[in-house]
């Protein structure tokens, strides 16, 4: 049954995991920040310790780990920065398309040569004209002899220019209802007919590399479908079972960093004689973050292990991921509030996760699209 005992493994990684965001990554999290530089050297450093990929199974050359142990992880990668998490993170989700469908060779080939060397995958769904409307999208894929030939436009790809392959998905049926109408391809990032769109600036999280990948004329091979012709909308979907309580971990991480950040200020500044700390709108402040850290903390791992045992968890992961984005928003904006003017300041941290925090509630799914999803489930199961 249900255990909330960490095993020494899994104490393991957390450790290293914690370290390595205390050491490696929040101390640059700034420079990342104000330059946008992508964090090469970092995630080089986390690949060696395996802080990278690490649901890829063992079979092909992973540690294999649930998406329990992986939020382990990926909370404290998020505590250090969720820009450089996030850039982490996007392997995770191009892999999962494959880990739900991916035949023996395409493993083999595509999750094998990650777990050969530090390279970055990316999943390209979102269309400048469909995002929220996954079955919307307008890129299409059309079969000439024993190939596959891509058109169209993607947006808003993290990882896009540093991507060596990419989870496309395109319409392959024009008339059929979604769940038969697209289909999953794996696309090597050198393939003729790629561009590659500029690197775009976003409010936060700007170590991360976000851009839009226009498709002309490109072609792709009829072993790099996923799963058979028409199922792509499905594996899709089921890719986010696995990330979305990823999405989630970061966002607890980055709530649990505010939270922290705030806690220790809020100790040391003194008005009207006392620390702020004393003031009770302010200890409560941070009541609340715990809270809401402690709670969405708990339906992440509640939404993995559901996943690990191969239950079905759409439910719970859009609970998980819409709570979480919606304590890290809440927790980074009271932490701004606790630091008074300087918490509107670049030299202190909590701007920042302020900035970083808002994607949570846009990206894998907005809080709009998760509550439509438990809503529906809702109405799906009265009894
Ligand atoms: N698993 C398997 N099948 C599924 C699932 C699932 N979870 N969900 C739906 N399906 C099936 C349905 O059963 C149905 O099958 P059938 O036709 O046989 O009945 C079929 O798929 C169609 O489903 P729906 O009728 O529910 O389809 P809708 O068109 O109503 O759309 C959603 C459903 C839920 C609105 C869907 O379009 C959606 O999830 N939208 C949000 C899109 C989204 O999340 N995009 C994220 C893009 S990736 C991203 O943002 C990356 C962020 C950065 C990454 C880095 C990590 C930190
Ligand atoms: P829209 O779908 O146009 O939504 C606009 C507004 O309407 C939102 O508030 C939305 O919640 C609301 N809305 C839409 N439909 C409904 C509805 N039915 N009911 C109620 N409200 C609704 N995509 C990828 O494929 N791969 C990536 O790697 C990736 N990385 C990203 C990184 C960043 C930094 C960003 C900004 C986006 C990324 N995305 C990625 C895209 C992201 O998933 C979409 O932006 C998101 O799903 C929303 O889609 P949209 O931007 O088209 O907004």
């Amino acid at each position: 049954g249900p255990s909330f005992a960490l095993t020494e493994e899994q104490q393991g990684y957390q450790e290293l995991a914690r370290k390595f965001a205390h050491e490696e990554i929040a101390p640059k999290a700034a420079y990342h920040d104000k330059t946008g530089d992508y964090p090469t050297e970092i995630i080089k450093k986390a690949w060696e310790l395996g802080l990278v990929n690490t649901h890829i199974p063992a079979e092909f050359g992973g540690l294999g780990f649930g998406v329990f142990e992986s939020s382990l992880i990926t909370e404290e990668l998020a505590w250090g920065c969720t820009g450089i998490q996030t850039a982490i993170e996007a392997n995770g989700l191009a892999e999962a398309p494959l880990i739900v469908s991916g035949n023996k060779e395409q493993n083999k080939k595509y999750l094998g040569r990650m777990t050969e060397e530090p390279l970055m995958a990316a999943y390209c769904v979102t269309e400048p004209g469909a995002g929220s409307d996954v079955a919307g999208i307008g890129t299409k894929a059309e079969k000439r002899s024993d190939k596959w030939i891509i058109n169209g436009q993607k947006m808003w790809i993290t990882n896009g220019g540093k991507a060596n392959w990419y989870f496309v998905l395109a319409r392959t049926d024009p008339t059929a209802k979604p769940g038969s109408a697209f289909t999953g391809f794996i696309v090597d990032a050198n393939t003729p007919g790629i561009i590659i769109g500029k690197k775009e600036i976003n409010l936060g999280q700007r170590a991360s590399d976000t851009r839009g990948i226009t498709f002309e004329e490109v072609v792709v091979p009829q072993e790099n479908v996923l799963g058979s012709p028409g199922q792509g909308f499905k594996i899709a979907m089921a890719a986010f079972d696995i990330t979305r309580p990823l999405i989630a971990a970061g966002a607890v991480g980055l709530a649990r960093r505010a939270m922290e950040e705030a806690l220790k200020y809020s100790l040391e500044r003194k008005t009207m004689g006392q620390k702020i700390f004393n003031h009770q709108s302010i200890a409560f402040m941070l009541a609340d973050a715990a809270i809401g850290i402690e709670a969405a903390r708990n339906m992440v791992w509640k939404a993995g292990w559901l996943r690990d045992q191969n239950q079905k968890n759409t439910f719970y992961a859009s609970i998980a991921k819409a709570l979480a984005s919606d304590v890290a928003v809440t927790t980074a904006n009271n932490a701004v509030q606790i630091f008074g003017g300087n918490g509107f300041n670049t030299e202190y941290p909590v701007e920042k996760l302020y900035r970083d925090s808002k994607i949570f509630q846009i990206y894998e799914g907005t809080s709009q699209i998760q509550r439509l999803i438990i809503s529906r489930h809702l109405a799906e199961n009265v009894t």
